[in-house]
């Protein structure tokens, strides 16, 4: 890591604001309201900016905002620490590490994000068995006591896997590929689970608010793994953050985000926090196989397609890495599926020993064996930023501040948006 250049950035930022506080002899009262809508979006990319490296101390992680505000406005009305960068659903951080399937995110990658601060996700079966995520539950437990989530995909049988879910009052549960009506949501309620769904389009958007869900995770078309939808991230997430901004729904954005950079776009198109894949795929706890995450370092480029898993999950389009295989059998006929293809390979998912075909959808997990570099690779846009793989903590980390701080950002930050 290199630090010179983060301080400077981080000095010229806190010039930057130091200057508008000096300038603008605010008090509540007096601010009016595009002074305000203004100030909050220089607030929360200040704050951003910031977290870790002004206040590395473990108090200021879990108040990270307080002391901020107060340093880069000494004048500043309290509504500037409210407004900024924070953490949702009652955890530390903005960062959800995206449920990995099908069993990629276990207990150790889900318990370092969350040891970490961040929201972690166990990827459950997608068959009924409720010993299996006990057990993986209690695994969990046994490697963090801090609270963390477990993923279903509606798509497939999941009720007695939700149970245990319930049951065993997790914090949070969430839903992907599928309807989750406000019975369901009102049911994991009273257990005291928090609902996420994750949704790809304005419709489905507005079938969780009606739901009653705490939190919709926005998955542009630039994700790795499943697609769900077709529009891309940048326009989508504001018209959900219109959309539920009369309710107390947390959004979350998925699709390309990597770092520090990408949390501070979200959050100035109006997300809460940012939903990472990819990224956490390319971590020492996840479970892929050494090979996949080496491929995923060496190749930037990806493609959406339905090539793979198309007997298993039909109608379900994927983004890939573009690997060697990938560029040679990408034109497979349509009639063509994984069920009349070679075996070329053994893996354990879990718990149960399978064969894997040609043009499976199953990743390659680190119990793998066989033909892996011709085995599907997921991956989304933002692969290409990735240049290595480190633990866990440190994406938490990470992307509570930004790497670098470009000059129209500084602008952003004294200014405010031009027009308002
Ligand atoms: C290997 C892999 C497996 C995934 N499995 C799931 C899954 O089981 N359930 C789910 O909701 N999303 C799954 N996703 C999608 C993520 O939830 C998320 O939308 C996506 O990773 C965000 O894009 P990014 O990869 O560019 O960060 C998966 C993504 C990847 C890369
Ligand atoms: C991928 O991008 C990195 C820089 O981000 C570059 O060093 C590397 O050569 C690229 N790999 C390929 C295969 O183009
Ligand atoms: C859950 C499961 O069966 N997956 C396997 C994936 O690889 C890890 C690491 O070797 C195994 O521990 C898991 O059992």
């Amino acid at each position: 890591m290199t630090r010179k250049p983060q301080m400077a950035s981080c000095q010229l930022l806190r010039l930057a604001a130091a200057a508008t506080a000096v300038t603008s002899p605010l008090t509540p009262l007096s601010v009016g309201r595009a002074r305000r809508r203004r100030f909050s979006v220089a607030a929360r990319l200040l704050v951003v900016v910031d977290h870790h490296t002004t206040y590395p101390t473990d108090d200021a992680v879990r108040h990270p905002l307080k002391p901020a505000a107060s340093t880069f406005f000494p004048r500043a009305p309290t509504w500037i620490g409210e407004m900024g960068w924070k953490g949702i659903l009652g955890f530390d951080h903005g960062v959800v590490q995206a449920p990995l399937g099908p069993d990629i995110s276990g207990p150790e990658l889900a318990a370092a994000v969350a040891n970490a601060g961040g929201i972690g996700f166990l990827r459950l079966p997608d068959w009924p068995a409720p010993d299996r995520v006990r057990d993986l539950i209690r695994r969990t437990r046994s490697l963090t006591g801090k609270p963390f989530g477990a993923a279903i995909v509606l798509a497939f049988p999941h009720e007695e896997n939700l149970r245990v879910v319930l049951e065993e009052k997790l914090a949070v549960l969430q839903v992907y590929w599928g309807e989750f009506p406000r019975e369901r949501v009102d049911e994991a309620h009273l257990a005291g689970v928090k609902v996420l769904h994750q949704v790809g389009s304005f419709e489905e958007a507005a079938k969780a608010k009606e739901a009653g869900v705490d939190g919709i995770i926005v998955q542009g078309r630039e994700a790795g793994g499943h697609v769900i939808g077709q529009e891309g991230l940048l326009p989508l997430l504001p018209r959900v953050v219109d959309l539920v901004s009369d309710t107390g729904i947390s959004v979350i954005a998925a699709g390309g985000i990597v770092d520090g950079r990408g949390y501070a776009a979200a959050l100035a198109l109006g997300a809460q926090g940012v939903c990472l894949g990819t990224r956490f795929l390319t971590t020492e706890e996840s479970f892929a196989h050494p090979l996949y995450k080496k491929r995923l370092i060496e190749i930037n480029c990806t493609d959406y397609t339905n090539v793979f898993g198309r007997a298993r999950w039909p109608g379900a389009p994927q983004r890939v890495l573009k690997t060697t295989f990938y560029d040679q059998w990408k034109n497979l006929p349509e009639q063509e599926t994984e069920e009349n293809q070679p075996i070329i390979g053994h893996t354990i998912i879990h718990g149960v020993h399978r064969d894997i075909r040609r043009f499976a959808g199953t990743v390659p997990n680190a119990t793998t064996t066989g033909d892996i570099d011709s085995m599907v690779m997921y991956a989304g846009q933002g692969v290409g930023l990735i240049t290595e793989i480190i633990p866990a903590s440190e994406v938490v980390k990470r992307n509570g501040r930004l790497v670098k701080a470009p000059d129209p950002m500084t602008q952003v930050a004294i200014n405010g948006w031009p027009g308002w």
